[in-house]
């Protein structure tokens, strides 16, 4: 079995790292350079900077804080929101970026991943998909959860592989900033469906809840960001706990 991978996640707004409950009520957790510096020393696997507001603002992603924490990780870092085109990869991938993550424009024009995954290997491109319970299944949603598409989660997942996706990233809504645990249940029907890495993310509470969505949701990463922000744990205290439980991570 491959180590299970711990990334940290940036929520960026206004060149400031904030957080969230389900996406909205945000409040401020730092500066990103400096979060990026702290998580790189405490041995994260990798680490992911997500423009949240550019999609809805219309704007491409702020190169400019790309470049200064691309400067502070030597780690896989993986930049998303607000990317429209393959110019945009073309950019990020410039400023430092190791890896690209889409939901907007996967969904509008879900070509762009195809030519991304043409042009610039598929190991550098990530599907985020951004998903929340509706009675038995799971809808998409894009625009920093603005805008639900009509479209279920576990159909496009198979889709976003086809197209060459190399990865994905999947966000329970529902549990997003909450603590109440990862969506155990949407992160394992999209790993037995989809033969590419997943990502889980959305509602990190504690080592043991990263332990269960390996374990029972079979992620291939956990992403997470509140418990890490705000101190409540390590990354190194999260990778002894899993280590403890016979979880294979990097160390
Ligand atoms: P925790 O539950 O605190 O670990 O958060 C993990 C993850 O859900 C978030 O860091 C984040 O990626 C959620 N994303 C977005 C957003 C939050 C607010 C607004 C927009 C977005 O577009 O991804």
């Amino acid at each position: 079995m491959l180590a299970k991978r711990i990334i940290p996640c940036l929520d960026v707004k206004e060149g400031r790292v904030v957080k969230g409950t389900n996406f909205t009520d945000l409040r401020d957790a730092g500066d990103p350079v400096e979060l990026a510096r702290k998580y790189n020393a405490q041995g994260a696997d990798e680490l992911v900077f997500l423009d949240i507001t550019a999609s809805v603002e219309k704007r491409g992603i702020m190169l400019e804080i790309v470049r200064r924490v691309a400067e502070q990780v030597f780690i896989p870092f993986t930049v998303g929101g607000g990317i429209r085109n393959i110019r945009d990869i073309r950019d990020l991938l410039k400023a430092g970026a190791d890896k690209v993550t889409l939901n907007t424009t996967a969904v509008k024009k879900p070509e762009v991943i195809f030519e991304a995954a043409e042009q610039f290997g598929t190991q550098c491109i990530v599907a985020a998909i951004d998903a929340k319970k509706k009675e038995n299944s799971w809808e998409v949603y894009i625009k920093g959860g603005r805008e639900p598409t009509g479209i279920d989660a576990l159909e496009w997942a198979g889709k976003v592989e086809k197209l060459g996706a190399g990865e994905i990233l999947i966000t329970s809504m529902d549990r997003d900033g909450t603590k109440a645990g990862y969506d155990i249940e949407l992160t394992a029907a999209i790993s037995g469906l989809v033969n590419i890495p997943v990502i889980a993310s959305g509602g990190a509470c504690s080592p043991e809840s990263l332990a269960r969505v390996f374990i029972h949701g079979r992620a291939d990463g956990a992403l997470a960001a509140s418990i890490f922000h705000y101190g409540k744990y390590t990354v190194e205290e999260v990778k002894d706990f899993l280590l403890s439980k016979h979880i294979e991570v990097r160390i």
